[in-house]
């Protein structure tokens, strides 16, 4: 029993690390792996490698078809709930039945209204079916999703780094390098989320090219859409900005109150949209397909946005700027005293231990 258990672990964990494959790929469908084991051997790998495209279990499927595997009688593991329904593939619910698996293992239930009832359809057909295992670890890969398809709205994240007496910017406003060691965080940071999230100031300021940059990768990686929220429209009398670059092949919104249009920059790939609330920000990026948002700053707005927030990731670093700019600019009392909570997840030091990263997630009321 207990042998059996830490093997439909240890096989979960694998389709996990395949569904991680497909992070910042699939938005806002949900990252799935999946992995096909007969007679204790894998004969199939597969998962959804990008948005539209084959789910994992036909993935894994097909693999196992091109190695000469038959799949009578095996086992599949996947991370999220088989789909019965015709989206932009057919189900695959008639797939695994069609294969003779008798045994699927399952992370975790898909919410999905529309994804149907795929548990159900395969008990239906006799395969033995376990829901739950490393349930906690697949929640936390497809927590975009979980979010976003039950309640409209996307994932927030909200990312700082700060000096020890909590600074993000000195005296003058400058903010960049503040921690350098773990900036390979914030590009996968930036590499899942559907969109970076700034103020004007930001671009103002520190002219950023918020894209995805990895040292050691030389493909294209995709880049998250750019959002900056700016009351005034002050970003949109510059077109020379960096996060209008046309070459990083990203849309741009910029949520504006005045009445500048499009025409305005006369860039196809930026919208320009009559908002500034964040409640009201975040339900158009919602209807818009975007999952998730890594808000980048500055102090003005992580205070508009930490009451949305479902996570915080907060680098620190081990110097100090006496005066400057705190994290969060007017922070009232109410958002102070509320009952917005955070929990650490997680804490991770630099290789020089002169840099920290801390994750915190907000705890479920
Ligand atoms: C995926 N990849 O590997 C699995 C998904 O429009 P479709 O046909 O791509 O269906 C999308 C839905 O299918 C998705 O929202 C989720 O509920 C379910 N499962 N989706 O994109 C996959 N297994
Ligand atoms: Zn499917």
């Amino acid at each position: 029993m207990r042998a059996k258990k830490l093997q439909d672990e240890y096989f979960m964990k694998l389709a996990i690390n395949l569904a991680k494959k497909g992070l910042g790929c699939v938005n806002p469908n949900p990252p799935v792996g999946a992995v096909i084991v007969k007679d204790g051997e894998i004969i199939g790998k597969g998962y959804h490698k990008r948005y539209g495209g084959r789910h994992a279990e036909r993935e894994a499927l097909l693999d196992a078809k091109r190695k000469g595997h038959s799949t009578l009688g095996a086992t599949l593991y996947v991370t999220l709930e088989p789909c019965d329904h015709y989206g932009k593939t057919p189900p695959c619910t008639d797939a695994i039945i069609e294969s003779g698996i008798k045994r699927v293992v399952i992370g975790t239930l898909d919410p999905n209204p529309v994804s149907g009832n795929g548990l159900e359809k395969l008990k239906k057909n006799g395969i033995d079916v376990e829901i739950g295992i490393l349930e906690k670890d697949v929640k936390e890969l497809t927590k975009f999703f979980l979010k976003y398809i039950t309640t409209g709205l996307p994932y927030v994240t909200l990312k700082y780094a700060a000096t020890l007496d909590g600074m993000i910017a000195d005296e003058d406003g400058n903010s960049k390098w503040i921690t350098t060691e773990l900036r390979k965080e914030v590009h996968r940071l930036r590499k899942t989320h559907s969109a970076i999230l700034v103020g004007a100031n930001t671009v103002i300021k520190d002219d950023p090219l918020l894209n995805v940059r990895f040292e050691s990768s030389k493909t294209q990686l995709k880049n998250p859409k750019v959002v900056v929220l700016d009351k005034e429209g002050v970003t949109l009398n510059n077109p020379s900005f960096n996060i209008f670059r046309p070459e990083f092949s990203r849309e741009v919104f910029v949520f504006t109150n005045t009445a500048k249009t499009n025409s305005t920059l006369a860039l196809d790939h930026v919208r320009i949209l009559n908002e500034t609330e964040p409640t009201k920000v975040l339900q158009i990026l919602g209807k818009m397909g975007v999952d998730s948002v890594l808000v980048e700053g500055g102090a003005s707005i992580f205070s508009q946005f930490l009451q949305f927030s479902d996570e915080i990731y907060a680098f620190y670093a081990t110097k100090t700027f006496g005066v400057g700019k705190s994290v969060f600019q007017n922070l009232s009392r109410k958002i102070e005293h509320s009952d917005i909570n955070f929990s650490i997840t997680s804490v991770k030091v630099s290789k020089s231990k002169r840099e920290l990263m801390v994750v915190m997630k907000r705890c479920s009321p």
